[in-house]
């Protein structure tokens, strides 16, 4: 058994009884109230999920495991040369809460080495879906095409004991994980590339690998371990993290809640964002003939969106009330590799008129760029202007918090997720409404 594994199965024995005490011995102690605006309102702020893999302050933004995002870029591993830790690494700290050494790393990269073949019958259900389908939507399929390979399945059908549910949850995670680099880079190559794709090379790492399959050198295999780290986890309660986990509460396997767990995410108000904010940007260009606009033709842009009904993209949060750190981290790549670069511009000047707008409108809580606001102007320097693609890249970074996640949720015995609906007239009762 890998040292991951072990350290893993140590972690959730300690575990488990914190899990079970708090519920047998303090399971009636109240965590809040829930308002019929809530109910109705996306239930906004109810705190009705537990996870330990990450946590979403409004003000301060993520901590992954207990890490803000400077912490977790700095303590963790890098390979020498490269400015970015490695995925292999975060994959450990989310999955156990430590940080690895160096050879702790190397196995996971070893691991993930031995796990990376994709079957062929995964290229072909590509090949058979046209050519023009949305990338997220051959990404998702892909990943629920592969569900014959879950060992979890195998193992439930098997009549395996509940408290071992975990182990081939790990292996289906670990699994899923080592090929989604080699999937994604062929979706790119195969849709926007002319068809040539370009093998693996198992010489490298997660992040250098896949650099090495999109046909984009240096520095771009840092730009893709930044990506997959940040755009990881945000705590369990964004549409992406949720689907996933709501489908795996079903105890539907790795592959089906991961391929779901895509397709929240693919929605414009959610990841789909990061492409929508470039669309915008391209609009906006189109325009002004190329030309960056000042700060007063930029106002009139964002008013001329506002005014037509539209959201700004990469702008307002369902939590955060502040900058988004994962925005600001982009931003200082930005400003190390990119300072000069024309849409880099073109953010900067939204970045100065957009909040102001946002709060003189009145409706957004958070007036503040998401991660999604930079995150395409990085891909575009670096020669992938295909903006619809840039939500699978939110993809392969979103499946590991997710899949971190439904280790953990099987190791603890987490439940059916089963809320309770009421109807429009239990409202109005509740409130005291008089028909
Ligand atoms: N532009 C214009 N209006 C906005 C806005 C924005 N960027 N952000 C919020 N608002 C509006 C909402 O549409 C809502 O209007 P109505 O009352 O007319 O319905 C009002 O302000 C209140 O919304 P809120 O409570 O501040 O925000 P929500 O929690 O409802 O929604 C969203 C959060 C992220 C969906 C929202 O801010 C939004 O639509 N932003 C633009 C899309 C975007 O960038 N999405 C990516 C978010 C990060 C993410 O998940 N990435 O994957």
């Amino acid at each position: 058994m890998s040292k991951l594994k072990e350290t893993l199965r140590e972690k959730i024995e300690g575990w488990r009884p914190r899990t079970t005490r708090l519920i047998k011995e303090f399971g009636n102690v109240k965590l809040g109230e829930v308002t019929i605006e809530q109910a109705i309102g996306g239930m906004r702020s109810v705190k009705s999920l537990v996870t330990d893999i990450s946590y979403l302050d409004p003000n301060e933004g993520i901590r992954f495991r207990g890490y803000t995002i400077p912490e977790t870029l700095e303590k963790l591993p890098k390979a020498p040369g490269v400015d970015m830790p490695s995925v292999e690494g975060f994959v450990y700290l989310l999955l156990t809460g430590d940080i690895p050494s160096a050879s702790d790393v190397q196995e996971i990269a070893a691991e993930f080495k031995a796990r990376s073949g994709v079957p062929q019958y995964v290229f072909d259900v590509l090949r058979a879906l046209p050519r023009d389908s949305h990338p997220m939507v051959m990404l998702s399929a892909a990943v629920v095409a592969m569900q014959r390979e879950s060992e979890f399945a195998k193992a439930y059908e098997a009549g395996v004991n509940k408290m071992d549910y975990w182990e081939s949850t790990y292996e289906d995670f670990m699994n899923l994980l080592a090929k989604l680099p080699t999937i994604a880079a062929y979706i790119y190559r195969m849709k926007y590339r002319a068809d040539v794709v370009i093998p693996p090379n198992n010489d490298l790492d997660f992040g250098g690998n896949f650099a090495h399959m999109m046909g984009i050198p240096k520095p771009y295999d840092d730009v893709a371990r930044m990506y997959f780290i940040l755009h990881s986890d945000h705590e369990s309660g964004n549409v992406s993290a949720h689907t996933g986990h709501l489908v795996a509460s079903a105890l539907s396997d790795m592959y089906y809640a991961q391929s779901a767990m895509l397709d929240g995410l693919a929605g414009p108000l959610h990841g789909l964002a990061n492409q929508e904010v470039l669309r915008w940007i391209q609009g906006v260009m189109d325009k002004m003939d190329g030309k960056i606009p000042s700060e007063e033709e930029m106002k009139k842009f964002v008013w001329d969106t506002l005014k037509s009904g539209q959201v700004i993209p990469g702008y307002g949060h369902a939590v955060l009330r502040k900058t988004d750190p994962r925005y600001q981290t982009q931003r200082e790549f930005c400003l190390k590799h990119l300072p000069n670069d024309d849409i880099f511009k073109f953010v900067d000047v939204l970045y100065k008129v957009v909040p102001d707008i946002l709060v003189e409108q009145g409706k957004a809580k958070n007036p503040w760029p998401n991660v999604d606001a930079q995150s395409g102007v990085i891909q575009w320097y670096y020669g992938l202007k295909e903006y619809d693609f840039y939500t699978v890249l939110f993809g392969v970074g979103r499946a590991i918090g997710v899949g971190a996640n439904i280790v953990w949720d099987r190791a603890l015995g987490y439940p059916l997720e089963r809320p309770k609906s009421l109807t429009t007239a239990m409202l109005e009762e509740v409130a005291g409404i008089k028909k």
